[in-house]
């Protein structure tokens, strides 16, 4: 029983996943009435710290994206622009939150997309961007992951976007984003840097 039970933890050890680091600024909204790291740009809406956590913590909040337009196809977008390695892979994830308020509508979306730029202030576009666009589900945070997307060779940095999407004129829409994400899938790396291949099969 003793063998076994060591067994077992063994295993459980060698199987445990690598939680890769996020590299998002501020992911998780905890610096009160502020979006510390956060750069937001609109067609006719604000962001703004909210004081509604994905986990009800009384110490962090979230992010509120309102659009009104009075045009179809408005948006809220924030981003952070992160250093990043080439040939990398990354997926980039949020929860987001449509409330049921009134005079809210859900004809809109949330999406979360980025891109690999050749310079580490995100101007120069290297291409290999993927995204996802989420639906409303309201009064209930929901997770959304992008695509894995593998950083161009000669890209230094990603642009990273959250984007809270008004479809239709005069439909005010509201949403709430918290906990994002943006992370290296490539846990494992080997430009045989140790000199040998051993950690390759053949
Ligand atoms: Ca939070």
């Amino acid at each position: 029983m003793v063998r076994s039970t060591l067994c077992l933890a063994i295993a459980v050890i060698v199987t445990a996943p690598v939680s890769a680091q996020n590299l998002l600024v501020n992911p998780g909204f905890d610096v009160p009435d502020q979006l510390t790291g956060w750069t937001c740009t609109t067609t006719s809406g604000v962001a703004s710290w909210s004081m509604v956590d994905r986990l009800g913590s009384p110490t962090s909040g979230s992010m509120q994206h309102d659009v009104s337009a009075d045009a179809d196809d408005r948006s809220v977008r924030c981003t952070q622009c992160v250093p990043i390695v080439e040939n990398d892979g990354y997926i980039a994830s949020a929860w987001y939150y449509w409330p049921d308020d009134p005079g809210v509508f859900q004809t809109g979306s949330t999406r979360v997309t980025f891109s690999f730029y050749n310079d580490a202030g995100c101007t120069v576009n290297a291409g290999g961007g993927v995204g996802k666009i989420a639906f409303p589900v309201l009064d209930t945070w929901v997770h959304v992951n992008s695509p894995e997307g593998i950083a161009p060779a000669g890209s230094v940095a990603a642009g990273v976007f959250f984007f809270t999407w008004q479809y239709n004129a005069n439909e005010f829409v509201r949403a709430r984003l918290d906990d994002l994400d943006f992370s290296t899938t490539t846990i494992f790396r080997d430009g045989f840097e140790s000199g040998d291949i051993a950690a390759w099969s053949p």
